[in-house]
């Protein structure tokens, strides 16, 4: 039994073992699925309970949602490279669900996409996860659900995590480090023709929300992040939120940015502000050279004051935290590229994202290529091996943060610049623009491509990469 780590307890609910296979057995194939579920003697080394969960954002703002181990985030998974560990997903409510381990190699049955034929976890079942976790970094798992129209479920949800693959040899240089997930909550269906005039007409519905948190409180609520004069804080920052990005400042700091989705930057640059969109992470060194009572959170108002931030407290120090405007807010991930092209593909393949649009009171519905899921499988055929350029172009008036699963792939460009050794799982597109990333087809088994905002997913933006 593995030791929790003592950031978090992981409570152990079950050390009973369970028979699982005949019901995976069914909806996947192939030599993978022995790697990936194994007949079970013994107990796992964790378990992820999925239940209802009442979380308290603030004294007046009481969400009830669902969550793993009656936490949000869920559990701190700390594991280390390579060595296999068993997961047992436990299921206390009455809706399949299903978990995703977010930027590891998983086999596809283990997954947790049953695109890629990972099954679901019935109510009232428990389902075993078996694997040996990498690449390292900072991972994250969270729902894989189908939300549709209901946003109570999946990643609208508490039900993600942090997942933190250690190598086996640790270097890390910092005093201190601080896991903050970003989060969404309270969202409704809006017309944003009858909040904001000059919108497309044909716009359909989009999720407007009324309150946010780091971790499971609101800013100005919880404890703050405790600090001293002269360390250097390792922040390992997730967005979670379904639908939307965060743009956030550390008051009169800056941050060294030293990894994009858990993957070091061959070029780590110090930044006045972080942006992220949903399933995004990034490492940040910050040294704590200010002392004073500061507001980590939103760069817009209206984004703090829904609760999107956290306090940070030097020692001895006191008084009301203070918020400064950042210099500067731009985000650019080539900054932090490296020298010279990345290598040649071998094939290069293109990927148009489109809006069909709903109309005012309907839903958007989105295409790949001019097909939706499950139109979109395959979305395209690969060769083990062989090194795939993907360009993409998103033609719409919307943010798209492309998620592969199981694969990392390297950013070569952004708009019209070219770029090098940006290692990611998940891209930001914005609005009417291009990029384009490489990888290698190493990793066999059907592959998820989507975009990571709950309501493009579920309306058509995901597509299956398959191997020959
Ligand atoms: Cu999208």
């Amino acid at each position: 039994m593995r030791k929790p780590s003592p950031e978090q307890p992981i409570s152990l609910l079950n050390r009973r073992g369970f028979l699982i296979g005949a019901g995976a057995a069914g909806v996947a194939s192939g030599a993978a699925i022995n790697e990936a579920y194994t007949q079970i003697a013994n107990g796992p080394d964790y378990t992820l309970r999925i239940a209802p969960l009442r979380l308290e954002l603030a004294p007046n703002k009481i969400i009830q949602t669902y969550g793993y181990n009656g936490s949000v985030p869920g559990p701190l998974l700390r594991l280390r490279e390579g060595r296999p560990v068993s997961i047992d997903i436990h299921n206390d409510t009455d809706i399949d669900d299903i978990i995703h381990w977010h930027g590891l190699y998983v086999p596809s049955p283990a997954d947790g996409a049953m695109e890629e034929g990972s099954p679901m976890v019935e109510p009232g079942t428990t389902r075993r996860y078996t694997f040996a976790p990498r690449p390292t970094g900072t991972r994250w798992y969270h729902s894989h659900d189908v939300a549709g129209k209901d946003l109570t479920r999946s990643l609208y949800s508490g039900m993600y995590g942090f997942l933190i693959v250690e190598p086996t040899s640790d270097a890390g240089r910092y005093d201190r480090e601080v896991l903050l997930a970003a989060h969404h909550w309270e969202g409704s269906w809006v017309s944003m023709q009858d909040l904001r005039k000059g919108l497309p007409p044909d716009n359909g519905l989009e999720v407007l929300y009324a309150s946010a948190s780091f971790n499971d409180k609101m800013l100005g609520h919880g404890e703050p992040i405790r600090v001293r004069e002269g360390e250097r804080v390792l922040f390992r920052v997730l967005n979670a939120s379904p639908t939307e990005n965060i743009n956030i400042a550390l008051a009169g700091h800056r941050f060294t940015v030293i990894a994009l989705d858990g993957n070091p930057v061959p070029s780590p640059r110090t930044v006045d502000t972080l942006f992220l969109a949903p399933a995004e992470r990034v490492d940040v060194v910050v040294e704590m050279n200010r002392p004073g009572v500061w507001i980590f959170g939103g760069i817009k108002d209206d984004d703090r004051k829904m609760g999107l931030g956290v306090v940070v407290e030097y020692a001895n120090q006191s008084g009301e935290p203070q918020w400064l405007p950042p210099p500067n807010s731009q985000w650019d991930y080539t900054i932090f590229g490296g020298n010279g092209p990345a290598p040649s593909p071998d094939e290069r393949l293109e990927l148009t994202f489109e809006k069909v649009p709903g109309g005012h009171g309907g839903y958007n519905r989105w295409t790949i290529n001019g097909k939706s899921w499950p139109d979109t499988n395959p979305l395209f055929t690969t060769l083990v091996g062989k090194r795939y350029r993907i360009a993409m172009n998103n033609k719409s008036g919307d943010n798209h943060p492309v998620h592969l699963h199981r694969h990392t792939f390297e950013i070569t460009k952004v708009g019209d610049k070219t770029t090098s050794g940006v290692m990611k799982d998940t891209i930001n597109m914005t609005r009417y623009s291009t990029v384009e990333f490489d990888f290698v087809a190493n990793d066999p088994g059907p592959t998820l491509l989507h975009c990571h905002h709950q309501d493009h997913q579920d309306e058509g933006f995901m597509g299956l990469m398959t191997y020959l």
